[in-house]
């Protein structure tokens, strides 16, 4: 037998498996939104919370980053945008007690379910390693005592770049523009975010080729397409109200490819709970499931573009005469692709293949949705430049109802790179900033997640601060990272529930707690409200309307305006107190330094707030070094598996937020009652030896001969490709080497993982 999974929780990790689902959403995703939403909030809670989710006065959804449409329903929400809710609005409290309760051991040895479970933190704490006999643990600090320390350590730095300012992507476009603007006053571009381990090869990519990192459709073009390509994306978990938009789509005649090594329920059917015809019968979705092989999907737009070019009268040449660039370099290599090769990359048949081509020939309108399976492998920007001369060829750009449709994970992702967080800023951005403020900001490019940790592990950078996420958590190479952090000085926090995070600390740590989306926010000037960016460009306003979680919380802009007074102090003309008592006056500086935001306050006043400009999708400008939408022509790869190994892609289950844990169901999958389970293809299981039911660990191999190790995962027999395993993150990051990385965006390749199964 091999290991058991680690103890030390009262979380048993008994999986349950039975057959997947096919269909999503339904009766039972309202059941048990209800279910999850009482249980954390109570009722009165829960009606005045998730009635207020999305509306035009209420508060944005702290889940995906899916717009809103513009007619909207009373309950502008999906099961798991509820339990995002539910998860912040909940009664429950970690206090000083707990802490006292709970020292670092303890809380180093629970899992993330059973610390997120424990509520909101109600106080900033501070925690000082080996300071006192009997153990280390947190205990309560003043605001005031915490910036303090802060700035004690920030100042005995022997360079600003030893310091990181870490932000994930619930955090508000006010807030990132004081906590960019703050970082870059100290003197430092290290600016590391989720973004790094989500869509930046996207936006490589996508700045490249057409001149801007952004999607270029909006829902309205969704509504209009001939056909939409949903690649390396589960939105029937994670942006379910997606699913909408693809059945009001269907109803207007589009056709759907999927295009996944998993049947995906969500693609499959889909039952509306705002409209009873389809609660009933629910909506076909996809009309063709391309089951491809992990990482085959370069391969397989090379070959569909190759087949474009010979199809008689299949592109656009006026198009790609008057706003492109370099076809003919990139028509001579598709011309060398090859069927078999494309065969054994993408595991797919001819006819699926040739299905596919025709359902693009049949389209004048076609949009590609993309997530985090095309984004996290080694070759993932080529992968979405393939995507994107399929586009091109066809003319698929700044038209209605075609486009590229990147869709984003966090639901301030976008806006928090919109207002600068980002480690190489572009130097138009630094001058506008700098004009504004009249400060210098450095030049010199700083670490992105990958490139931070590496710092901590070489003793390059001692203090990481984190706005936001769960940076220990949610990063590759579990073992690497969390050993890199241990070796920082100090590691700063602002949370709002408790995380891996908190457990594996700096020398010294701080927990800084701060309101959430759903929380009333109060200053000076009264009642205020923050801004926030969604997957297509819209900008909108956010309040929330409940009591805060405990009197000692500070809201996100006031913690870096503290922050920064704290640090910088006289040296910084920056009117940071006026900052925290009104947002608007924030607002009024993003106005004249962000590109798109001109008369920002009076803009999002309006009830639903604007669109962003995004030139190829306004004008069919491209904003490219060329002045052209470029089409790129790199070699075709794809992952090659040695034999008797697998290649494993980390992915969500239906029951989580990235590393906040709801509960441990995977509804649509079939799997329940627990997360260390690891999906093998029947046929791949009979050859490896593993029968359904039994226990493997789960073994990493990468060049550097490191043995990273992942034990006592259940074995489920489950239909996906062939050479392929999926297993949840963030159970398996302890898999994916720092440095398997994708070219150019550095992104983990967290679903190209090659693991073999040792079942002993
Ligand atoms: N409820 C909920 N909502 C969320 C999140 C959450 O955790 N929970 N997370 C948010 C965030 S930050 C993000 S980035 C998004 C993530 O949204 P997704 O990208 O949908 O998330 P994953 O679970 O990582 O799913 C990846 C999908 O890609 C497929 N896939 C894996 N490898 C390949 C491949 O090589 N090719 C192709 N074609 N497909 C592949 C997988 O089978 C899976 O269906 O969701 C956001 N929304
Ligand atoms: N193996 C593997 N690794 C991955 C991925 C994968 O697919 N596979 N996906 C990657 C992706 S796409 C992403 S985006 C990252 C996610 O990385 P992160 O964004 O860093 O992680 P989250 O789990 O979303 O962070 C959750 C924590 O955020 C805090 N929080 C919640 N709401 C708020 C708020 O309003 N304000 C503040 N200040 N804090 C709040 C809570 O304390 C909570 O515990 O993980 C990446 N890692
Ligand atoms: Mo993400």
């Amino acid at each position: 037998m091999a290991a058991k999974p680690p103890a030390g929780d009262p979380v048993q990790d008994a999986p349950q498996v039975a057959p997947p689902k096919h269909a999503a959403a339904g009766l039972p995703a309202i059941g048990h939104t209800l279910k999850i939403a009482q249980q954390q909030m109570g009722l009165a809670r829960t009606a005045r919370t998730l009635l207020k989710v999305n509306q035009k006065n209420g508060f944005d959804c702290p889940g995906c980053a899916w717009p809103e449409p513009d007619k909207r329903h009373t309950a502008e929400f999906c099961e798991n945008g509820a339990k995002a809710v539910a998860e912040e609005a909940t009664l429950r409290r970690v206090t000083p007690e707990f802490f006292a309760a709970h020292p670092l051991d303890d809380l180093a040895g629970r899992s993330g379910y059973w610390l997120g479970q424990q509520g909101r933190i109600t106080q900033p704490m501070l925690l000082e390693r080996g300071a006192r006999p009997g153990g280390d643990r947190y205990e309560p600090v003043s605001w005031e005592r915490a910036f303090a320390i802060i700035a004690e350590e920030l100042r005995a730095l022997a360079s600003p770049d030893e310091a990181l300012f870490y932000t994930s992507g619930r955090t508000s476009n006010e807030a990132a523009f004081l906590f960019q603007l703050f970082a870059r006053e100290f003197g430092t571009n290290n600016l590391p975010d989720c973004s790094n381990m989500c869509h930046e090869s996207s936006g490589s990519a996508l700045n490249e080729t057409i001149g801007i990192g952004k999607g270029s459709v909006s829902l309205e073009d969704l509504h209009q397409a001939d056909l939409i390509i949903v690649a390396g994306q589960n939105p029937g978990t994670n942006h379910p109200r997606m699913l909408s938009a693809l059945e009001k789509a269907k109803s207007a005649g589009a056709k759907i490819i999927s295009v996944n090594p998993l049947p995906e329920a969500g693609m499959e059917r889909f039952k509306n709970p705002q409209n009873p015809l389809s609660m009933l019968k629910g909506t076909a979705l996809a009309d063709l499931f391309l089951q491809i092989r992990i990482g085959g999907d370069q391969a397989l737009f090379r070959l569909l573009n190759k087949l474009v070019l010979e199809a008689e009268g299949a592109t656009d040449e006026a198009f790609i005469r008057e706003h492109t660039h370099g076809y003919e370099e990139f028509a001579a290599a598709a011309k060398d692709t090859d069927w078999a090769e494309t065969l054994t990359a993408t595991g797919l048949t001819r006819p699926d293949i040739e299905r596919a081509l025709a359902m693009i020939l049949a389209s004048q309108r076609t949009i590609v949705c993309w997530a985090m399976g095309l984004t996290q492998h080694k070759h993932s920007v080529a992968t979405i430049r393939e995507v994107v001369n399929l586009l091109l060829l066809r003319g698929d750009i700044g038209r209605p109802g075609a486009g590229v449709c990147p869709v984003r994970g966090h639901s301030n992702v976008q806006g928090d790179r919109t207002m600068g967080i980002f480690e190489r800023p572009a130097a138009a951005f630094l001058d506008a900033l700098d004009k504004e403020f009249g400060i210098t900001s450095p030049r010199e490019h700083g670490f992105d997640v990958v490139r931070s940790i590496q710092a901590l592990r070489d003793g390059k950078a001692k203090v990481l601060f984190a706005m936001g996420g769960n940076f220990v958590g949610a990063t590759p190479d579990t073992e690497v990272t969390e050993a890199a952090i241990r070796r920082a000085s100090l590691t700063v926090h602002v949370s709002t529930k408790l995380n891996r995070s908190h457990a594996v600390t700096g020398r010294r740590a701080l927990i800084l707690p701060t309101l959430g989306r759903t929380d009333k926010d109060v200053q000076a000037t009264g009642k205020q409200f923050v801004t926030v960016e969604d997957s297509m460009g819209m900008v909108h306003s956010s309040r929330g309307n409940l009591a805060p979680a405990s009197p000692h919380l500070l809201s996100e802009p006031a913690i870096v305006a503290r922050l920064a007074r704290a640090v910088l102090g006289e040296a910084s003309k920056t009117p940071w107190e006026e900052f925290e008592r009104d947002y608007a006056a924030i607002r009024d500086r993003i106005s004249r330094v962000v590109a798109g935001f001109e008369d920002f306050n009076a803009r999002v006043a309006r009830p639903g707030g604007f669109q962003l400009p995004h030139p190829p999708r306004d004008e069919r400008r491209f904003p490219t070094k060329t002045g052209k939408a470029n089409f790129t022509a790199a070699p075709v790869e794809y992952p090659r598996v040695p034999a008797g190994r697998l290649l494993l892609q980390t992915l969500r289950s239906h029951d989580q937020y990235n590393t906040t844990i709801y509960g441990l169901d995977d509804r649509y999958r079939g799997i329940t009652g627990g997360r260390r389970v690891v999906m093998v293809n029947p046929e791949d299981a009979a050859e490896l030896g593993l029968a359904d039911g039994s226990y493997t660990d789960l073994v990493s191999e990468w060049r550097d001969g490191v043995e990273r190790r992942a034990p006592g995962f259940r074995v489920v027999h489950y239909p996906t490709a062939r050479g392929c395993a999926a297993a949840y993150y963030p159970e398996t990051n302890v898999l994916v080497p720092l440095d398997s990385t994708a070219d150019t965006s550095n992104t983990p390749a967290s679903k190209s993982v090659v693991v073999r199964f040792e079942t002993a």
